[in-house]
């Protein structure tokens, strides 16, 4: 680092007006991709983009940090050579210092916190002079505001004391300013207070060697006395100056960190800046892809569940079914044989009493039969009801499976808030309704709905006698009009009017009435289950699939957004990395 510092090169300095315009515009194009992120965009980022790309076409700005009491102020002071800023004991800077060049020494406050200063020194013709309030303070809130203002320096000088050097705090507030990758000047301060050259030295070496280690290369380390040095420009001591350290920083300041190093820095410093807040929104686009992956697998996997719910529920009906008209089919068997025994010559006799008839029609067709249909179709809705609990059932564990395993993974950090609030509500939701259906299910009154429905598919048919007689009625209904024919042929019998021909037809017409009854009530009961089957099928699948439907619409649009998003970031990225190459180079 330090060796580019020192580098003397012309040609940035030629270039740094087209620099500046291909850097604004992909600031401009950044700031623009982010856009994608909405309200999980933070305001602090979005600040940081615009003040980046303000500072473009700003001053050089050398903000000065360091902890609390180490003499950032002091140092300052000793540059300027007068006390402008206040120094003490205790934390004493409470707002970050702006310091311009200026005909005479004014100050004025710029918002809360900011406080502009001017001062004729020459030094702040070449570059602005910030003192920040220090850390490790029990202050906190001076903390942050240097934390804040980090970001749109251009250069780092760190203040460290001699009696206390390179601290643990240090060196986590170090690492912060080294990820915005920031320039870093090291200042030791008070070595006055030391012994000798050989601790001076030690300590030298000691914050060299921290630094190299967190930072990666050794960056400059001047040792000094702010103290020292201001009483020597004070009393105009030049050798005195020479000895406070000060002249070596000066030397620095001035002519290793020349214009054009300044103009490198200034361009690199917004590029810095932009290529983290880049970075984290790339990170947070990948990390929302992936989690959107897996909630297209949940919906895919919701999806098979309701395809497979509705296969098995036309592939179980099948034999249910089944048993239903085999029972219809036996009893229309035992009917047509009935009408054969019944409806003769040699019976003509009994067949004159309708109320015996309809006895041994009730007792040797019809039987149990009533009650055995009644008993299947119970059974159907029993499973009906129970397969509907059923994928809900599946439907739930399986979010809740999902919902335990994402726990696990932890949360996808600070941005992404809305995202992942918005996501997880949704996700909850179809979660909480399914858990909702599963645990509220009442079967009885399910099965109730359901029998009800059924009946009063039967109520529109000509059957309707089903539900509340039994079978009987309707097939004595059947043979009704039969029996009242009969009767009529057992008058023409009595009559004796050779009507022996006639029952072999009246029969026939007997029997294929009773097969067109029992056709009508086969059709009627096969169409009313079939239909109510399909409705089950279809209400269960459009309530899951409306319970589904925003979490589907939010992973889709989220899917769209972020995956363009993520593109126009890595390519924003790709260009902001060559630039800076460029820039670093030349
Ligand atoms: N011995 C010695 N003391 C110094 C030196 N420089 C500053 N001090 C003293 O250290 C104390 C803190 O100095 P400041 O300049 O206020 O320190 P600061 O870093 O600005 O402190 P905050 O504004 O509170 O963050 C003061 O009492 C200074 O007099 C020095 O070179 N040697
Ligand atoms: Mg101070």
């Amino acid at each position: 680092m330090i060796g580019r510092l020192m580098r003397r090169n012309r040609i940035l300095g030629d270039r740094a007006a087209d620099l500046r315009v291909r850097e604004a515009e992909l600031l401009d194009r950044l700031a623009n991709a982010l856009e994608a992120f909405g309200p999980d965009l933070q305001a602090t980022d979005r600040m940081r983009l615009t003040q980046a790309r303000e500072a473009l076409g700003g001053f050089f700005l050398l903000v000065v940090a360091g902890e609390f009491n180490s003499g950032k102020s002091s140092v300052i002071n000793a540059l300027l050579g007068e006390r402008v800023l206040p120094e003490g004991v205790t934390p004493t800077t409470d707002r970050v210092n702006l310091l311009r060049h200026g005909p005479e020494v004014t100050d004025q406050l710029l918002r809360e916190h900011l406080l502009e200063r001017t001062h004729p020194a020459e030094l702040l013709r070449e570059l602005n002079v910030v003192d920040t309030p220090g850390t490790n303070a029990v202050i906190r809130e001076h903390e942050e505001l240097t934390r804040d203002f980090v970001p749109r320096s251009d250069l780092i000088l760190f203040v460290t004391s001699a009696d206390r050097p390179f601290t643990e705090s240090e060196r986590a507030f170090l690492a912060e300013i080294r990820d915005w990758g920031k320039k870093i000047v090291f200042v030791v301060n008070k070595v006055d207070i030391l012994a000798d050259d050989a601790d001076r030295t030690e300590v030298e070496e000691y914050v060299r060697r921290n630094a190299e280690s967190l930072l990666g290369e050794a960056p400059p380390v001047f040792p000094v006395s702010a103290r020292r040095a201001l009483a020597a420009r004070a009393a105009d001591d030049a050798p005195g100056w020479e000895a406070s350290g000060f002249a070596a920083i000066e030397e620095f300041l001035l002519e290793t960190l020349d214009e054009e190093e300044r103009v490198r820095l200034k361009l690199l410093n917004p590029l810095n800046v932009s290529l983290r807040v880049a970075g984290t929104y790339r990170e947070t686009a990948w990390e929302r892809l992936r989690l959107l992956a897996e909630d297209v697998q949940t919906i895919a996997n919701i999806d098979t569940q309701l395809a497979a719910f509705h296969q098995e529920m036309l592939r179980d009906f099948e034999p249910r079914m089944a048993r239903l008209e085999l029972l219809l089919n036996e009893m229309e068997a035992r009917g047509l044989a009935f009408f054969d025994e019944y409806v003769r010559i040699g019976r003509i006799r009994s067949l004159t009493s309708s109320d015996d008839i309809r006895r041994a029609f009730e007792r040797e067709v019809v039987g149990e039969t009533p009650q055995r249909i009644e008993d299947e179709v119970g059974r159907i809705i029993d499973w009906i009801v129970e397969r509907n609990l059923k994928v809900w059932q599946d439907i739930d564990g399986y979010i809740d499976r999902r919902q335990i395993a994402r726990h696990q993974e932890g949360m996808v950090g600070e941005v992404g808030r809305t995202f992942n609030y918005n996501r997880q509500a949704l996700l909850d939701s179809v979660g909480r309704l399914s858990r909702e259906t599963v645990s509220s299910y009442n079967r009885e009154a399910e099965s109730r709905a359901l029998a009800s429905d059924v009946q009063g598919a039967f109520a529109q048919t000509a059957l309707a006698e089903v539900g509340a007689v039994g079978l009987g009625v309707v097939m004595v209904g059947a043979l009704g009009g039969s029996v009242a024919d009969v009767t009529g042929i057992t008058l023409a019998a009595t009559l004796a009017v050779g009507g022996l021909y006639v029952i072999p037809a009246k029969r026939r017409r007997v029997k294929a009435q009773f097969q067109h009854k029992m056709e009508a009530l086969r059709t009627r009961l096969t169409e009313t289950l079939t239909r109510q089957v399909h409705l089950e099928i279809g209400q269960s699948t459009e309530r899951i699939n409306e319970a589904i439907a925003p979490y589907r619409r939010f992973v889709e649009t989220q899917q769209a957004g972020l995956a363009k998003a993520r593109d126009e970031l890595v390519v924003v990225e790709d260009a902001l990395s060559r630039l800076r190459a460029e820039i670093e180079r030349s």
